[in-house]
């Protein structure tokens, strides 16, 4: 079979490099020097993009590919593909869900554990020799605790399922109330004033920019934790680093940024931060299933068959 030519918006593991060079003629759009050359030798060829799930595909660059049918997302969340447009040109868009949503909820389980616990501090302490000098100061216990989920979707309950099995009550903020036992706060700034942990894993993108801002901050209050496992973007950055210098807040455990991954000078700085690089999804296995997903789409649109993942 001919391969089809795709462009490649995000840098991509060779485990997935090497499936996609079998089937197509892959352009590396992210590592081009002149992108804009690229795109004027290329852009009408194109028939599929491969990104990744924090990558942004915007509509003028979209506008430069006539011959575009399918978009494949190395990951869940969508946010960088401007969907409608796509279902207004018909054009196809694939993601990766389920096969790392455990992974991702066993993140955010651990930023609540290593926040509550102090488990970075306590390990460098040893490291450092000062157990010798006296003991780690005390921490939290979780049990007993209140933690809301910002979205209730699939990683939202398998977070909340994970946290329940601390001890651990549960509450939620979303667009609606769901048919689940866990109590429902359609106030989010209510929500936030509740709970001792916020835990946002809802869809990043502008219907959810800056959603936890400093009024959410300030009703989590002194003795809240904010856990990001979702999308930097929901989170307004600079009021969440002044209300960790100021002690709004007690701590925040982040696995992702505004601007990624570029993170400010100032959140680096605080000692109450628990910072992870992106690595939710970060494992071997679910890295090789979401690859799988991404290839498998692909072969399925150009082959005519039924999408396995497709968003629209
Ligand atoms: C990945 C993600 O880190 O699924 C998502 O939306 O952001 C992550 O799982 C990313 O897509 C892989 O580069």
């Amino acid at each position: 079979m001919e391969k089809t030519p795709a462009l490649i918006l995000a840098p991509l593991p060779d485990f997935l490099m090497q499936p996609l060079l079998a089937a197509h003629v892959c352009h590396d759009y992210f590592h081009a020097a002149d992108k804009a050359a690229l795109l004027a030798q290329v852009g009408g060829e194109i028939r599929a993009i491969v990104m990744a799930g924090g990558s942004v595909a915007p509509v003028p660059l979209l506008e430069q590919l006539p011959r575009l049918e399918i978009m494949s997302v190395f990951g869940v969340g969508y946010d960088g593909v401007p969907v409608d447009w796509c279902k207004a040109h018909g054009i196809r868009v694939t993601n990766t869900p389920d096969v790392l949503t455990e992974d991702v909820a066993d993140t955010a389980s651990a930023l609540v554990l290593m926040t509550s616990r102090q488990l970075i501090a306590a390990n460098r302490f040893l490291h450092a020799g000062s157990w010798l000098k006296g003991a780690f100061p005390l921490a939290h216990a979780l049990h007993g605790k209140l933690a809301g989920i910002v979205g209730l979707g699939r990683i939202g309950k398998a977070i909340a399922r994970r946290l329940e099995a601390h001890g651990m009550r549960i509450a939620y903020h979303g667009r609606t109330q769901q048919d689940v036992g866990w109590e429902y706060h359609a106030s989010l700034t209510e929500l936030a004033r509740a709970v001792d942990y916020l835990v946002v894993a809802c869809p990043g993108g502008a219907a959810t920019k800056h959603l936890i801002n400093a009024e959410v901050l300030a009703a989590l209050g002194s003795k809240g934790t904010l856990i990001n496992i979702a999308r930097g973007s929901v989170v307004d950055e600079g009021a969440l680093i002044s209300a960790l210098q100021n002690g709004t807040i007690r701590g925040a455990g982040l696995d992702v940024f505004e601007n990624e991954p570029q993170v400010p000078e100032a959140l680096l700085q605080c000692a109450n931060a628990v910072l992870l690089p992106h690595l939710g999804s970060g494992t071997h296995e679910t890295r090789a299933a979401m690859a799988r997903l991404v290839v498998e789409n692909l072969a399925a649109h150009f082959s005519g068959q039924p999408l396995l993942t497709p968003v629209c």
